[in-house]
């Protein structure tokens, strides 16, 4: 198990979204600080098929969660060396919130209290020592089944339908703290809103399904030069949103400049029709806290402002 420093921000993008993408392949972060207990535990579970991210200690454990890694549930021996496996409940909780991982203590202590308060601080499971082996596999494919259900979930509500891109909700909910990361750093950042020029004439022209592809093909060829540094969303109908990771307005029209001319360059095939489109891009700086809401506004005056100046423009 390698714990990868990613920067914060980018662990923000990866959020569960992303890991959810990480393939069908279920994570078990196992913290056990009982060496031999800990590769029976991994044996079984590897023989399940299931990669499994063993640590000795609480510490490791949060540390290998704060990594980013993904992670699909906690096993935890109830006595850590440096923490109960309820205490490491807690953090877990404290630091996930609402996308809280399912955490299955284990225990050899004869005391059933010690179970029963674990499931009541919310722990997903609780599995006495000695068990049966089909029992514990049991248990823990249940938890990691829900888990990954959940992750489907999350991320469909996070994607917009037509183009699987991040959407609007996504967009808002993760751009405030994108920016407050931003300007904690002391680093100015900067907001743009691309849309596409005439587009409801091309719907006219050829139709609501060939304009359709066109919005997946500008989708497809943004994720592509955006990559995922940047936080970048369908907004709605044919806008999209990019906000900058840490670009002060020189850079981020740079950027903006070259996604619009790779836009206008690129040819779009649909129903043996070549099409090509322009598109029109506002961009605004953020410099200071203010609400989400007025950098997308001031994005997209300058939007508008490039319309009325003759489209396929970046206007900042
Ligand atoms: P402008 O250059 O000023 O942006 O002109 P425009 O025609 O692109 O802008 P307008 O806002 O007048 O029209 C946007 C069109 O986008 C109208 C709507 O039918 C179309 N549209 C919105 N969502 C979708 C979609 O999901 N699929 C398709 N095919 N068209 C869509
Ligand atoms: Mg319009
Ligand atoms: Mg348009
Ligand atoms: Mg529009």
């Amino acid at each position: 198990c390698v714990i990868k420093n990613q920067p914060e921000s980018i662990n923000l993008l990866i959020g569960a979204v992303d890991r959810a993408l990480t393939n069908g392949k279920t994570t078990v972060l196992l913290a056990d600080s009982d060496a031999v207990s800990r590769e029976e535990l991994a044996g079984i579970l590897r023989r399940q098929r299931i990669s499994v991210c063993e640590v000795a200690s609480a510490a490791d454990a949060l540390q290998v969660l704060d990594s980013g890694e993904a992670i699909d549930v906690v096993v935890t021996d109830l006595d850590l060396c440096d923490m109960t496996g309820a205490a490491l409940l807690a953090e877990v909780r404290q630091r996930q919130g609402d996308e809280a991982l399912p955490v299955i203590a284990l225990s050899d202590s004869g005391d059933r209290r010690i179970g029963a308060k674990f499931l009541e601080a919310g722990g997903t499971d609780f599995i006495q020592k000695p068990f049966l082996e089909a029992e514990f596999n049991g248990r823990i494919a249940y938890a990691a089944g829900i888990q990954k259900r959940l992750q489907t979930l999350q991320r469909q509500a996070a994607s917009d339908y037509l183009t699987d891109i991040y959407n609007r909700r996504h967009f808002f909910l993760t751009g405030p703290r994108l920016v407050e990361q931003c300007l904690r750093r002391g680093e100015t950042t900067a907001i743009a809103i691309l849309d596409i020029d005439h587009f409801k004439r091309l719907n006219d022209t050829y139709g609501h399904e060939i304009g359709d592809v066109v919005l997946k093909h500008v989708a497809k060829r943004l994720t592509t030069l955006v990559g995922d540094e940047h936080l970048l969303a369908r907004l709605g109908g044919e806008e999209f949103g990019i906000l900058f990771n840490g670009f002060d307005v020189q850079r981020a029209f740079a950027f903006c400049e070259k996604l619009r001319i790779e836009l206008a360059k690129s040819r779009i095939v649909a129903d043996d029709e070549e099409l090509s489109i322009t598109v029109s891009i506002g961009l605004a700086t953020i410099e200071a806290p203010e609400s989400f809401e007025n950098y997308l506004h001031a994005a997209d005056q300058f939007l508008y402002m490039a319309k009325h100046a003759g489209r396929n423009r970046v206007i900042s």
